[in-house]
Parts: C-alpha cells; sequence; structure tokens
C-alpha cells in the first residue's frame, strides 16, 4: 500500500491529486506545520532524514522529492494513464521540461519571496530594522521579483500555444507546475493580467480528481484562483 506522508497547505498535496488522477488506493498520513515556525513537525525526519513532505512509501521503498515521486508513481502504476507522454515526443519532452522547472526554476524565487518579505515585517533590534529592511528591500526589487515576472510572462506565453503545459492534453506536468503557480497567486502577483494562467489554474481546480484530493489532504490555502 502507497504511504503519502502529507503536510498540511503543502507541495504533497500534488501527490495526492496524482494519485487520484491514477485511481490508485492510497493511505494519507497528515502531519502538520508548527503554526509559529511553519516548519514540518519532527517526527517527519523519522520518515526520511531531510523530514520534509512530500514522501511516500511504497512497500520496502522510500521516495523523497516531488518531482521523483511523481515519475516512479507514473513509472510503475501510470504507464497507460497518458500523463507522461513518450519522452521522444515534443510533448514528452515538454512534460519533462515543466517536471523540472516547477521545483528547479519556479520555487527558488517565489521561496526568496517569501524568505525576505518576512525579513522585512520581522520583529528585531530598532537599530538594525533600517539595514535588514534596506538589504531585504535590495534582494526583492533588483533580483527576487524581476524573476517572478520573466517567468510568469514566460509561462503565460506557452500557454498562449497550447492549452496544457505539455500539449493537447492534461498531463503530470500540471500537476507538478500546480503548487508554483498557486503560490503566484496567493503570494506573488499572479492575477487577471495574466489570463492565460488564471484560467489554468481554474480549469486545474475544476478537475474531479483535485476536489477528491483536497478532501484526502486537509486545510490547503492555495486552492483558489
Ligand atoms: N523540492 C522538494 C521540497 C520539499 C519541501 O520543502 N517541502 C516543504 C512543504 S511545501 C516542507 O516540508 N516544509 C517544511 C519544513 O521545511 O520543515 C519537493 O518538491 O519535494
Amino acid at each position: 500500500m502507497i504511504v503519502v506522508h502529507h503536510l498540511n497547505n503543502s507541495r504533497s498535496q500534488r501527490i495526492l491529486w496524482l494519485l487520484e488522477e491514477l485511481g490508485l488506493p492510497y493511505e494519507v498520513k497528515r502531519y502538520e506545520r508548527n503554526p509559529q515556525t511553519m516548519l514540518a513537525p519532527p517526527e517527519l525526519n523519522k520518515v526520511h532524514p531531510l523530514g520534509k513532505s512530500p514522501v511516500i512509501t511504497d512497500g520496502d521503498a522510500t521516495m523523497a522529492e516531488s518531482g521523483a515521486i511523481i515519475e516512479y508513481l507514473l513509472a510503475t502504476y501510470g504507464a497507460t494513464s497518458g500523463l507522461r507522454p513518450p519522452i521522444a515526443t515534443p510533448e514528452g519532452q515538454r512534460c519533462t521540461y515543466w517536471l523540472h522547472f516547477a521545483e528547479g526554476s519556479a520555487m527558488p524565487p517565489l521561496l526568496l519571496k517569501l524568505i525576505f518579505g518576512r525579513i522585512q515585517t520581522a520583529p528585531m533590534p530598532f537599530f538594525v530594522k533600517p539595514i535588514a529592511r534596506g538589504i531585504a528591500q535590495k534582494v526583492l526589487t533588483l533580483m527576487v521579483e524581476p524573476n517572478i515576472k520573466s517567468q510568469l510572462d514566460f509561462m503565460e506565453a506557452e500557454l498562449w500555444q497550447r492549452p496544457w503545459f505539455a500539449g493537447a492534453d492534461f498531463t503530470a506536468a500540471d500537476i507538478q507546475m500546480s503548487f508554483p503557480l498557486e503560490a503566484a497567486a496567493q503570494r506573488a502577483g499572479l492575477d487577471a493580467s495574466r489570463p492565460k494562467l488564471m484560467d489554468w489554474l481554474h480549469r486545474i481546480h475544476q478537475r474531479p480528481a483535485y476536489k477528491r484530493a483536497l478532501e484526502k489532504g486537509g486545510p490547503y490555502d492555495y486552492a483558489k484562483d
């Protein structure tokens, strides 16, 4: 039996969604973030040394890292699902690209925005405040925000060419891309000025498997479009 070690409001929502799309039986073990630090509880370290979510176990195998988990589930159980087009096709190549892009390129600036945004409002001694805030603002305006903007422009342009990230059909690339785009809509300025991305968010949120995954996973603040 596949067990998903699922943290509330996290990337592991994507794994529940994939399992629902595949129609596989699985068990969810829920973990709650520390409300102050937002970090995962220490029990997750007992499943995997890094203590992050998602992690799955399947028989003797333990696997972390969303992209790797998605590849594993598709290779093991999803060969005929159509969610992973053959690698030698343009759809397959695009699917691989977005499966990697989501965590490798899209998430880092979004995470930096979150961290440097928190520095700007964090309590600290009054004499440090203007320096810390000034540095945070510079990093945000010179590096982080331009990166987010160019990535969002790029993704919007891609969706003007095809309805889903890999091509004409919904694939695992759309599942993997959900978290960065939901995070961008929540805290990084993705809005109606990028209509193709907003329409894509709306379409993924309408999928029955997405809705079933929400019921299984519990609180998930990112499911807004
Ligand atoms: N690149 C990893 C990132 C894993 C990750 O950072 N997960 C977050 C949840 S969105 C987490 O566990 N955060 C809690 C913590 O760092 O303690 C993946 O895609 O699986």
